[in-house]
């Protein structure tokens, strides 16, 4: 039968690209973001290839609804074989002192919190699979703070920690987690980071989603690595 797989920000970006990939491969995908548009245009061209997906319309600062997914795939598969926590949050790229609170609880509230919760909604599901595997979406900047890139440094760093202790939680289990860095992408939020940059010299999603599902093999067996920046190109993000 075939895999079933949830990926977060599959309405644009890495996230789309890596959904369809999925769908490629043959996996069922369920599709969480909150621009139902963009959703909408994955499930069509998703269907191109003679396959559908499940459209969930959400957002993922709604822990309940987190939770409510969960439920939901747990009615229907009762296992979950592959989950890409890719959705995350530039947000202001300002000096610490300047941050407004709401801005800083928005970013870590998307970027560490709602993957928590998915964390938390869906372990058992994975557990349940015969290779459940997560990886979640992180970036270089986890690891080289500078400058202005406090708060998103800082969601991606607590990102990984949360990760790499789920991972070794998993060690007696056949599930799998995982932290991927994309290193620089053509998307919205690279532009958003690097206005004055030129996208043409940067990776398409498309070439970067297939390093992504490549870590939902079920004969991957290594747990909390962090896989670099296959793009090659040192990125800020
Ligand atoms: O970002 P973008 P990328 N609830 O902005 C979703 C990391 N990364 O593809 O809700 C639900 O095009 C949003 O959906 P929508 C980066 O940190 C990137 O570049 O419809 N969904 C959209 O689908 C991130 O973790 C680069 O607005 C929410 C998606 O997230 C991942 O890669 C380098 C949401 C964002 O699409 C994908 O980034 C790097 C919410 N509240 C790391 N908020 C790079 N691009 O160069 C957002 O090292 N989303």
């Amino acid at each position: 039968a075939g895999k079933v797989v949830l990926i977060t920000g599959a309405s644009r970006g890495i996230g789309y690209a890596a959904a369809l990939e999925a769908a490629r491969r043959g996996a069922h995908v369920v599709a969480v973001a909150r621009t139902v548009g963009g959703l909408e245009e994955l499930d069509d061209a998703i269907q191109e290839l003679g396959s559908s997906a499940t459209l969930v319309p959400l957002d993922l600062r709604d822990g309940d609804a987190i939770d409510r997914v969960g439920a939901a795939i747990y009615e229907r598969w009762g296992h979950l074989d592959g989950l890409v926590a890719n959705a995350g949050l530039l947000g202001v790229l300002s000096p610490v002192s300047h941050i407004k609170p709401d801005e800083f609880d928005k970013v870590m509230a998307v970027n560490v919190t709602a993957n928590y919760r998915l964390l938390r909604s869906l372990d058992l599901l994975l557990r349940q699979s015969e290779a459940g595997r997560a990886v979640f979406v992180s970036s270089s900047a986890a690891r080289s703070a500078r400058p202005f890139w406090g708060l998103y440094a800082a969601s991606k760093a607590a990102l990984d920690a949360l990760v790499k202790s789920y991972a070794g939680e998993l060690e007696q289990s056949k599930a799998r987690a995982n932290i991927f860095y994309p290193g620089a992408v053509r998307t919205a939020m690279r532009a958003k980071a690097m206005p004055g940059e030129d996208p043409e010299t940067l990776p398409q999603p498309t070439e970067i989603a297939p390093k992504l599902i490549d870590l939902l093999s079920p004969t991957l067996t290594e747990n909390g690595r962090l896989f670099d920046m296959p793009s090659g190109k040192f990125g800020d993000l």
